[in-house]
């Protein structure tokens, strides 16, 4: 709205949205049947509400927030016709005091930048770690590296990230490293699981909004993003006006160096993406192949391409020279026009797929990749052995379940099972995976059970999925409202994270846990305790700052207006008692923490200096800043270290300057 229009009616806007909102929805429920006859209710007193109108009020409830009188629609979850199963099992997910959960869930924070770690199956969160946010707790991106590597990695302040990735080695996890997106600012992120921190953003030229991220199985031979929004190439300002002209990319980092290897230019909107097992194939969904600019015309075709990235025949490509550069990063053209896409080894397989599809999950063992219709009430099973020889949907789609209204993501227990999250039904439904290759297109024959879920469920996963060998036994739906779930605690409510008891499939669903979450998780991923190996102390050779002993602690005068001052920590001592600097030194204070005693930190806060940071046993943290004001600073510990911890201090003495 430009500055000198009057404001608009809000409820004449709302009014506008949602009849924005109906044409979307027309055919959501069935490309194929219409829906105006449709006189499935939902069966709630004093209501009498046409199926269409629950979905809006669904999904307009999932895009805006609340809508006044949206609540009590969505409110109930799931639909007529839920078949949620009541508790019976009895599977218990207290973990008692002083015992340890069995896996770790390693949560993405959204937009809070963060992801979290949480025990599964007490669903307790564990820890938090930075990634694209800084942390006062930690020192995150207040320290010199962690400082310096959120600069390099772009300077912003925060990012989205909603993809968790786990490393692999044939197929399973190895607990070196977890890969993760930033949505926001087409940055790639790495987090080191010895220590549990970030090491690496690479901020990736030419993308914006990374949105879907995976690592290619068996063995990481790449980090694979999806860039969702279409811009122009260079996006640079010239050609900003012809949304003809902007591009979607697909791109590859090296899991090691973190740099930018190659990209791939498509048509239409990428979304989410899998990779095979066998290191071939990297299924991305896709929306938009309208490449319009507006909801109308982005969802007005009945069928999106799904592309089938084939790694080996890119990097053919790459080796051939077949690429043009941009801002220094190859850039292969997989558009549908591409002459590289005209022979018998096409790079990019596009796969019309209704209607424009969210996620793809590949399977266990590798043989389908589940592609959830979003706004088909399908999940469309691609057959990866058959995509090497075809890209005909006829050919390879091996089967079409009609699993519920608005399905976002599947997950497997790993015995023939999947699982969709139903967005507009609020549900989690599971159905059997041959019996869908069986059954027609469309059948509902290979549903199992539904569970009602609340509400609005995105990811959905349950324990491993993601490897070649799943865990079943617990399942976690991740829903994005959760309206009356907990006590009230202002507007901007938590989601909710609910663990569902799945057995090894042959048990029925039991809901067993809410689970508050601040804003706002995507995505989860889990390994077994066994697979990850998190050090209780650093290991002072794994970094390049220099340890400090007892003995090094002092003032080192390096220039005219700069002092290094070293000091060590233990309980309940600085190496320095105090130390002294001039008005305007630039100060680089580093410090070691010598204690070899696990869980023993030390904090260095400064007042009126904006530092605090932890220094954790055997690390080594350095801070630089400009001891601007004359005065005396208590430097003091904020971990409560020992009785003596209100005692740990250290006075910095700024002395005026002359004259
Ligand atoms: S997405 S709710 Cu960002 Cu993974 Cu599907
Ligand atoms: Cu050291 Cu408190």
């Amino acid at each position: 709205m430009s500055k000198n229009e009057t404001p608009r009616d809000p409820n004449e806007v709302l009014e506008e949205y949602e009849e924005t909102l109906d044409s979307v929805l027309a055919e959501v429920e069935s490309p194929d049947e219409t829906t105006e006859d449709d006189d499935l209710s939902l069966g709630l007193p004093g209501l009498s509400l046409g199926r269409r109108d629950f979905m809006k009020a669904g999904v307009a409830a999932g895009a805006m927030g609340s809508v006044a009188g949206c609540s009590a629609l969505t409110g109930g979850g799931g639909s007529a016709g839920s078949q949620s199963t009541p508790s019976g099992s009895g599977a218990s997910h207290t973990v008692e005091p002083g015992e340890h959960d069995e896996y770790y869930g390693f949560w993405s924070g959204g937009h809070s930048g963060e992801l979290r770690v949480v025990g599964i199956p007490s669903m307790r969160e564990l820890t938090r770690i930075p990634v694209f946010n800084t942390d006062c707790a930690s020192g995150y991106g207040y320290t010199d590296g962690t400082q310096e590597m959120l600069e390099e990695g772009g300077g912003y302040s925060w990012g989205d990230n909603h993809h968790p990735n786990l490393s692999e080695t044939d197929g399973d996890y190895d607990g070196e490293y977890l890969y993760v997106n930033d949505k926001a600012n087409g940055r790639i992120a790495r987090v080191n699981l010895t220590y549990f921190e970030t090491d690496a953003i690479t901020d990736v030229p030419n993308m914006q909004a990374i949105h879907g991220c995976t690592v290619l199985s068996p063995d990481t031979k790449y980090v694979l993003g999806n860039g969702e929004f279409r811009v122009p190439l260079p996006n640079d300002g010239t050609d900003v006006k012809n949304p003809d002209n902007y591009t979607s990319l697909f791109v590859a980092v090296d899991p090691e160096s973190m740099e930018t290897q190659w990209q791939v230019k498509v048509d239409g909107n990428l979304d989410i993406v899998d990779t095979g097992k066998e290191g071939r194939w990297a299924i991305s969904s896709a929306y938009n192949s309208e490449e319009a600019t507006d909801i109308q015309g982005m969802t007005k075709d009945d069928r999106d391409n799904v592309k089938a990235f084939d790694i080996p025949a890119i990097e053919q490509a790459v080796e051939n020279g077949n690429y043009e550069e941009v801002n220094g990063i190859p850039v292969v053209d997989g558009t549908q026009d591409s002459p590289l896409n005209k022979g018998d080894r096409p790079i990019v397989k596009y796969i019309p797929t209704p209607k424009s599809p969210h996620c793809v999950e590949v399977g266990p063992n590798g043989d389908y990749a589940f592609i959830a219709g979003k706004l088909s009430p399908t999940v469309t099973m691609l057959d990866l052995d058959a995509l090497a020889d075809s890209s005909d949907p006829e050919e390879v789609v091996a089967g079409r379940p009609r699993v519920g209204l608005g399905p976002l993501h599947t997950t497997f227990d790993g015995n023939g099972h999947a699982y969709t999250s139903l967005f507009i039904d609020s549900q989690a439904v599971k159905w059997d995976i041959e019996a869908a290759v069986e059954a027609e297109e469309g059948s509902e024959d290979p549903i199992i059970e539904k569970q009602d879920v609340h509400y609005n469920p995105g990811h959905i996963q349950a324990l491993e999925a993601m490897t070649t060998d799943p865990d079943g036994e617990w399942l976690v739906s991740l829903n994005k409202l959760s309206k009356d779930r907990f006590l009230p605690v202002g507007p901007i409510m938590p989601d909710n994270d609910q663990l569902i008891h799945i057995g090894q499939g042959e048990e029925e669903m039991e809901l067993v846990a809410d689970h508050p979450a601040y804003p706002e998780p995507h995505d989860c991923v889990f390994a077994h305790k066994d697979k990850i190996d998190a050090k209780k102390v650093y290991d002072k050779d794994d970094y390049e700052e220099t340890y400090i002993t007892e003995e090094d602690s002092g003032v080192e005068r390096t220039g005219e207006s700069s002092v290094h001052v070293k000091m060590t920590t233990k309980r309940s001592e600085y190496g320095l008692p105090d130390f002294t600097v001039q008005e305007g030194d630039e100060v680089t204070l580093t410090t070691t923490n010598i204690e070899g005693v696990q869980d023993i930190i030390h904090g260095v806060a400064i007042p009126e200096h904006d530092i605090n940071y932890a220094v954790a046993p055997q690390d080594t943290r350095e801070v630089t800043f400009t001891a601007d004001d004359p005065g005396v600073y208590w430097i003091y510990c904020t971990f409560f270290c020992s009785a003596l911890h209100l005692e740990m201090r250290s006075r910095m003495i700024v002395e005026p300057a002359e004259g």
